[in-house]
């Protein structure tokens, strides 16, 4: 009897794992963020050639954080983690302003603004929130998170599209806990 109880509560207040796929351009410091969640310590990384993928508790939610290799030739394999994803994570590295936004024309494949923009076109994130990580501001002239929304055009954004810009640096953690803390509440 106490067993059936107990799964009967356990079935209601058991929560499923948020689905999150982040992304951002190599180098942007995504795994930085993931090993810095996950372990709360900096780990030696080298360039993410398919995915790393986990589980992290962040307060009372569970996330499945899909960290998804950046390199140019691989960002084709994005759109393959999106089906059933409940939001999204983009890593900026703003001590890069050159690959935040270029000078070519709009839909280059170069720049953080257009991958955006192209990542945001999936019908499977149709009605996902976007945490937008502006990361590596320990970097002496790296822009801030309002420099990052304008290069980025966030303003620009449909007005259903919940978004939100967090100043952040992989390496000390400083900044993670008040964007995820945004996640979990909008996810
Ligand atoms: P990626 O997973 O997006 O490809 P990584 O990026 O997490 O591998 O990070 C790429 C490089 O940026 C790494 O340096 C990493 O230490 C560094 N980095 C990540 N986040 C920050 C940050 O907030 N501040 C600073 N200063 N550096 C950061 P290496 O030298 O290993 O290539």
């Amino acid at each position: 009897m106490g067993l059936t109880i107990a799964k009967f509560f356990a079935k209601f207040t058991s929560k499923k794992p948020s689905r999150i796929v982040m992304i951002g351009l190599d180098a942007a410091g995504k795994t930085s963020v993931l090993y810095r969640l996950k372990l709360g310590e900096n780990v030696m990384s080298n360039p993410t050639l398919g995915f790393n993928v986990e589980e992290v508790q962040f307060e009372n939610l569970k996330f499945n954080i899909w960290d998804v290799g950046g390199q140019k030739k691989i960002r084709a394999l994005w759109e393959h983690y999106y089906e059933g994803c409940n939001a999204v994570v983009y890593v900026v590295d703003c001590a890069d302003r050159v690959r935040i936004r270029c000078n070519h024309a709009e839909g280059c494949d170069e720049c953080a603004r257009c991958e955006l923009a192209h990542v945001l076109q999936s019908p499977h994130l149709e009605n996902a929130p976007v945490l937008i990580l502006a990361n590596k501001q320990d970097i002496t002239g790296a822009a801030k998170p309002e420099e990052v929304a304008r290069l980025l055009d966030l303003a620009e954004l449909p007005s259903a599209r919940k978004w939100h810009i967090q100043g952040c640096c992989a390496l000390t953690g400083q900044g993670l806990t008040e964007g995820f803390r945004w996640l979990g509440a909008n996810v």
